[in-house]
């Protein structure tokens, strides 16, 4: 089905300390992502980067918290940038680092909330993002997003997340690094993990299906959070996180094939990409392609689902 893509940049690295993310959507647009959209058959309109709106007056929490009044103030921009992007198409999140998903995940959940549908989370991911502003230890706020989204406390100075989601509507894919924090919140919260040794066990289609059919059961929508660090290191080097032991490149498509198929996703973000630490663009180049995957490109278009 024809769509029409609203590509947003948001040129945010606030989330982590390393220099760099926030050349990732200028690399999406070397690398071709409108074009390859466009060669689909889909609308594309680029809005440009998102702009930091005023910050928050805040003194500045003791602890490690790093560069909060910046990701508040990102995460206002991004809200309203996603919601409005909802209202009329499908919007693609070109980033930065992961903590522009505090925003767009905010904006997705209003939207969902104002059309009366519930909201779904596909977070691929070798992390799980699931500290809080008291629990990280690295300080880094880009691995804070899922627990703000899931309604957890220890957001001070964040605005209230707009109806957040029940876990059982979270799904973490392909993760393979957990704090012991997050790991002992994640007990207690009834979050759908499906980690690389789920995977490694039962393949990509199964427990995706799994996730999929609660999402159609409900006519809910579907946010798809894609971090540079699900796809393996060997594949996917620009990206100041890495984990040994990720998606192959096959599987990493297999999930975007399979997205695509059921029909249910409603927006998507593109992080961690840090253009700094590519080699002569490979990763942003597979990121365009996992991007145009999910919206419709296969490797051969057969008139019917038979293999014949
Ligand atoms: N859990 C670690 C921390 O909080 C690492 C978080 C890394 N997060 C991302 N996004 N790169 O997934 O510092
Ligand atoms: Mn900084
Ligand atoms: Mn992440
Ligand atoms: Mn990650």
């Amino acid at each position: 089905m024809r769509k029409t893509c609203i590509l947003i940049g948001a040129p945010i690295d606030s989330g982590q300390r390393r220099p760099g993310c926030l050349m990732g959507p200028a690399a999406y647009r070397v690398a071709g992502l409108g074009r390859a959209l466009a060669d689909l058959g889909h609308a594309v309109e680029d809005r440009g980067d998102v702009a930091l709106g005023p910050l928050p007056e805040m003194t500045p929490p003791e602890g490690p918290v790093h560069d909060l009044p910046e990701t508040i103030g990102w995460t206002a921009a991004l809200k309203t940038a996603v919601e409005e992007a909802l209202g009329d198409g499908f919007p693609i999140v070109m980033g930065g680092d992961h903590s522009l998903a505090l925003g767009t995940v905010a904006g997705a959940a209003a939207h969902a909330a104002a059309v009366g549908r519930p909201l779904f989370l596909l977070w691929l991911d070798a992390h799980s993002d699931f500290h809080t502003l008291q629990t990280t230890t690295s300080g880094n706020l880009h691995g804070v997003p899922v627990a703000y989204a899931a309604g957890r406390d220890g957001f001070d100075g964040f605005p209230p997340f707009p109806a957040p989601l029940p876990p059982e509507r979270i799904c973490l894919f392909g993760i393979r690094s957990v704090d012991p924090e997050e790991h002992a919140a994640l007990l207690l919260h009834d979050v759908s993990i499906i980690d690389m040794r789920v995977i490694d066990e039962f393949g990509i289609c199964a427990p995706m299906r799994e996730f999929l059919e609660k999402v159609r059961a409900a006519n809910g929508m579907l946010h798809v959070s894609l971090d540079v660090d699900f796809v393996d290191p060997a594949h996917a080097p620009a990206v100041g996180t890495t984990v040994p032991g990720g998606a192959t490149v096959r599987e990493a498509h297999l999930v975007m094939e399979l997205l695509h198929e059921s029909g249910l996703v409603t927006s998507l973000d593109l992080v961690e990409l840090n253009p700094f630490l590519d080699e002569r663009g490979r990763t942003a180049r597979l990121m365009v392609e996992l991007a145009a995957s999910i919206m419709g490109r296969k490797v051969f278009d057969r008139p019917t689902r038979s293999f014949g």
